[in-house]
């Protein structure tokens, strides 16, 4: 199989001091960036929002972080203003080695639609691109590592189970948000879906 390295979203606003902070978010950055030595590809995701994106609860007035609203596509929770375009916490965490990367694929960027996944927007239609790079480049096999293990990690390596891929999560190179069960929620569904958990 020809392997890849899939490092989702570690980036200054999901670290301790961020947005939307991740705890130990800044824990994984060393041991990624010693993963990279064994992999001929790297890919990075960034989360990557227009100001004003409908995932910030400051879009819709009367909700706070992390209610709940409902989106033309489903479901949504309502997140901080975070990953902002070209705002200092949309960056990339500084200790992560990002001269590696082959590609960097942003998402999110449609205002209408919020993209937790690396390959598909939240409607799981609207294609990032990514599928399609991976393949033409013979890519079969990923191992996924970053933030956050049960939003972005967790869409991204169902998805890539669902299109055929191989794929294996670092688990003690991943962290959590966590809320209301959605850590254990994401582990049964990355299982359920063929995930390999390390
Ligand atoms: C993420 C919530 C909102 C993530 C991104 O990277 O897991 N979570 N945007
Ligand atoms: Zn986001």
């Amino acid at each position: 199989m020809t392997q890849a390295l899939i490092v989702i979203d570690v980036q200054n606003d999901f670290c301790p001091g961020g947005a939307l902070a991740v705890a130990g978010g800044d824990e994984i950055v060393a041991g990624i960036n010693a993963l990279m030595a064994d992999f001929a590809t790297v890919i990075l995701t960034q989360d990557w929002h227009p100001a004003g994106h409908s995932s910030f609860a400051s879009s819709h007035p009367g909700k706070a972080p992390f209610e709940m609203t409902e989106m033309p596509y489903g479901p949504q929770v309502l997140w901080p203003d975070h990953c902002v375009q070209g705002t200092p916490g949309a960056a990339f965490h500084d200790g992560l080695e990002t001269t590696r990367a082959d590609a960097i694929i942003r998402k999110g960027m449609n205002p209408a639609i919020d993209s937790y996944s690396a390959f598909f927007e939240n409607d799981h239609e609207t294609p990032t691109g990514l599928d399609g790079y991976l393949r033409t480049r013979g890519i079969d096999a990923l191992t996924m590592v970053g933030l956050a293990t049960d939003f972005c990690v967790n869409f991204s390596a169902v998805d890539a189970a669902r299109l055929g891929y191989d794929v294996s999560v670092r688990r003690d190179l991943c962290r959590a948000i966590d809320l209301d069960g959605s850590l254990d929620a994401a582990l049964a569904g990355m299982c359920e879906a063929g995930v390999t958990l390390v």
